[in-house]
């Protein structure tokens, strides 16, 4: 009986030993460098840029929402240009493999906001949650600039 305890003890020791030598990879994907530019023209949308940095597993953004956005769709721009609605296409979502990144910046990837709340102006922050595949939810803040303002250096 002694002798049973004790092996299942060490068992679990060995468990426990095991878990701690794995490499400190984040259960979740990180948020990064999350900043957005406001539209000149009251009502009109917002283009939201950020970095993704990849978890332990796969994960793909699925939505970001926000209490402060009525609606935010993911985008990616065609051609290089600026955000100007001939030349997007909605994306369904976006993956972010381990160890690796996903950029939404000027002329590619980004989310557009719309029905911003007015109280939002250049310098404040937008609250936002990013939604992913995995069930997981990871809140972030955007820095918001003018719309001819320059990215913020972070
Ligand atoms: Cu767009």
């Amino acid at each position: 009986m002694r002798n049973i305890r004790l092996r299942a003890f060490g068992v679990a020791f060995l468990g426990l030993a095991l878990s701690a030598c794995q490499p400190s990879a984040p259960d979740a994907v990180a948020v990064k460098y999350a900043w957005a530019r406001l539209s000149p023209v009251a009502g009109r949308p917002a283009a939201l840029y950020f970095t993704l940095t990849g978890a332990a597993k796969p994960d793909r953004l699925v939505a970001i929402d926000s209490a402060l956005v009525q609606r935010i769709e993911l985008h990616e721009s065609m051609g290089g240009g600026t955000e100007g609605m001939m030349s997007m296409k909605p994306l369904a979502g976006v993956d972010v493999p381990p160890g690796g990144s996903a950029l939404f910046q000027p002329g590619g990837k980004h989310a557009m906001l719309f029905g911003v709340d007015p109280a939002i102006t250049p310098g404040t922050a937008i609250p936002l949650r990013f939604r992913f595949a995995s069930g997981k939810a990871v809140e972030g803040e955007a820095k918001t600039v003018g719309a001819g303002g320059e990215a913020p250096g972070f």
